[in-house]
């Protein structure tokens, strides 16, 4: 069953318009008045800020794209166009401007420009996901880049006032168009900021991690985009959906129960592997210029896309002879920066309203440079927020070039973790655990919501309290004395696991985790384990994405888990942990652990329980890389954001 969505406003307008429409092909579909509806039907009288415009913009195949203008009312003077494009449904209503998120920008002035993209909502033509970029040889062809480019030569010469320079900005699939429109862009795209872009998503962003499938991600996004040209929620006949992905068994039957019907689902289960079907949608082989001054944003909490970002970042850094790529990186959720004050997330207080403080110190400042020739650009190539220090730093790359040294931390009898190799054992040289399908760990406190239902907190679960799988016998941890001072950390984090398993496939999970003291007192963070890094390896993988291999039963293999990046500070008193266990649902789909070609096309009897062995012995070491800060440069760092 599913349910229609609205993820923007519910309120429906009729708008009033100051705009010169003069496309051939446009239409100007409403120019009326300012009264607003609610969804709830009772009309109030609104004065917003803005003249609206809604058109149809003709893109160069005859499409026509369903636009909003929003003119600042009563503009006297020439203003930049900043210029978004989603498939979740546009603004309709000035009042959706009055955000915080955007009140920087608003108070400096821009244009703003609000686009339905293929097939969604009131545009023409059909929705593909991430649209795979056009064949450059066929002169007809389109793509997200085409279009967005059509756009802003429509812009340019239709919208009164505009000042002929466009900004693009987005979070997510938006931020994706944004990435798209800088590779081909319109001259008069002069900067551009996307957040939490996706770049792959085979390797690390919304539907698989290391070739793990995520499960309600890949389902419920699915679904969502693909029933109709709305964003229509699937709508579960069970609360809890841990209990309802195990109920439904292998994937085969979720397949079964779509029917066909939704595309994104069939190239799922056609496309188990890394390949050309995930490479050509992968942005990175793309990212081989530097078109135009590119603002990246990332959370650290990021519950959808954190590899894109950083990935599209480090892609295009060796090309930036002209330093017009730029990185910051926040103690936010999917879409933190757009917070009121981005203060708190989840249970966790950083101590300054730091998406505040991105807007309208970074974000305001960026665009009001590049689109108005205004102020200076006195941004650091990487600005990184060090959560724990609860400061922002500031270096001349990312990961840090200097200031940082890799430590390895290793697993040790014991449950014990420690900077030194393992002494020989003195016990087996290994911890164990049986991993089974059939009782997978959830991955957050069940009964586990629909990702956006109601009451969801989908978008603060990587900041959950570890401690609730404290009695899984499946879950292992190891971990340090509380620290005796502070330890900072600054760039890449990988797991280098020396396991065996008694199946022929497995998934190995691996989280860094701050663990708070247990104290005194009230404090609602006493014990606390907060995740720092964290990812999964589906074993097959090991070698490579292209080409899945089983596993040897019982033979010792080594596991390489990227746990991407962070800066952070582990505080005096706490301890550092690391987790490990095989499975982590509905998060990520549940391995057989017996090796099938496909594990959408797995049947039910092949799911079996497995035993897992973690080493820790002094010849197969297992542990965390660590980038350790250290010395002047670090300090450096610190001290340059004060
Ligand atoms: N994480 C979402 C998404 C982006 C691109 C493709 C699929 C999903 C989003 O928030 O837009």
């Amino acid at each position: 069953m599913l349910h229609r969505l609205h993820r923007g406003s519910t309120m429906a307008l009729l708008a009033c318009s100051a705009l010169a429409c003069r496309g051939d092909k446009s239409t100007v579909i409403a120019k009326t008045g300012a009264t607003l509806q609610t969804a709830a039907g009772d009309t109030a009288v609104v004065s917003p800020p803005f003249d609206q415009t809604e058109v149809q913009i003709p893109m160069r195949d005859g499409v026509t794209l369903h636009t909003n203008i929003f003119l600042p009312k009563g503009i006297t003077t020439n203003l930049p166009i900043i210029f978004s494009r989603t498939p979740y449904g546009i603004p309709v209503d000035a009042r959706a401007l009055a955000n915080p998120s955007l009140a920087d920008l608003e108070k400096d002035g821009y244009i703003f420009v609000f686009q339905d993209i293929r097939g969604k909502f009131k545009s023409e033509g059909t929705f593909e996901m991430l649209r795979p970029m056009r064949n450059k040889k066929d002169s007809k062809a389109i793509d997200e880049s085409t279009d967005a480019y059509d756009t802003i030569e429509w812009l340019i010469k239709n919208v009164a006032h505009n000042n002929g320079r466009v900004g693009m900005m987005g979070t997510s699939y938006p931020g994706w168009l944004t990435v798209i429109a800088m590779l081909d862009p319109h001259p008069a795209l002069k900067a551009v900021s996307p957040r939490a872009s996706p770049a792959d998503m085979f390797i690390g962003d919304d539907f698989h991690h290391n070739g793990a499938f995520r499960l309600p991600y890949g389902f419920e996004y699915a679904t969502m985009m693909e029933t109709d040209k709305q964003v229509t929620q699937y709508q579960f006949n069970n609360p809890d959906l841990y209990d309802w992905y195990l109920k439904v068994g292998s994937l085969a039957h979720l397949t079964d129960s779509l029917k066909g019907k939704i595309p994104t689902w069939t190239n799922f289960a056609a496309h188990p592997n890394y390949d050309a079907f995930w490479k050509q949608q992968a942005v990175a082989p793309y990212l081989d210029h530097v078109t135009v001054p590119n603002l990246n944003v990332a959370g650290w909490w990021d519950q959808e896309d954190f590899y894109g970002p950083i990935r599209i970042y480090e892609a295009l850094e060796p090309h930036d002879s002209k330093h017009l790529n730029y990185l910051v990186v926040g103690p936010w959720n999917h879409g933190g920066w757009s917070a009121k004050t981005g203060q708190r997330l989840g249970a966790i207080d950083f101590g300054s309203p730091a998406s505040a403080y991105f807007r309208s110190t970074i974000e305001a400042p960026w665009f009001a440079y590049w689109l108005k020739d205004q102020g200076k650009l006195n941004l650091a190539e990487a600005t990184t927020f060090q959560s724990g220090a609860n400061e922002w730093t500031s270096h001349d790359s990312w990961p840090p070039r200097s200031g940082v040294t890799i430590r390895p931390l290793y697993l040790q009898p014991g449950r014990r973790l420690a900077f030194s190799v393992p002494e020989p054992p003195v016990d087996s040289g290994f911890d164990a655990y049986v991993s089974d399908p059939a009782s997978p760990v959830p991955y957050r406190k069940r009964p586990i919501l629909g990702t956006y239902g109601k009451g969801s907190t989908w978008s603060t679960w990587l900041l959950d309290d570890q401690r609730f799988l404290a009695d899984r016998a499946d879950v292992l941890s190891w971990q340090t004395p509380p620290l005796t001072e502070d330890m900072n950390i600054a760039g890449a984090i990988s797991a280098h696991l020396f396991a065996s398993t008694t199946g022929s496939d497995a998934d190995y999970i691996v989280k860094l985790i701050d663990v708070y003291p247990e104290g005194t007192g009230t404090d609602s963070l006493r014990g606390y384990q907060l995740m720092v890094a964290n990812d999964v390896l589906r074993g097959r993988f090991r070698n490579g994405f292209v080409h899945p291999q089983p596993i040897t039963p019982n033979h010792i293999d080594e596991y390489t888990i990227d746990l991407h990046t962070q800066n952070y500070r582990f505080l005096t008193g706490h301890r550092i942990m690391v987790q490990i266990q095989s499975t982590w649902f509905p998060l990520i789909d549940r391995n057989p652990q017996k090796f099938v070609p496909n594990i959408f096309e797995a049947k039910d009897s092949d799911f079996t329980a497995a035993t897992e062995r973690i080493f820790r012995s002094a010849k197969a070491a297992s542990y965390i890389s660590l980038p350790v800060e250290t010395g002047a440069a670090a300090e450096a760092a610190h001290r340059a954001m004060h």
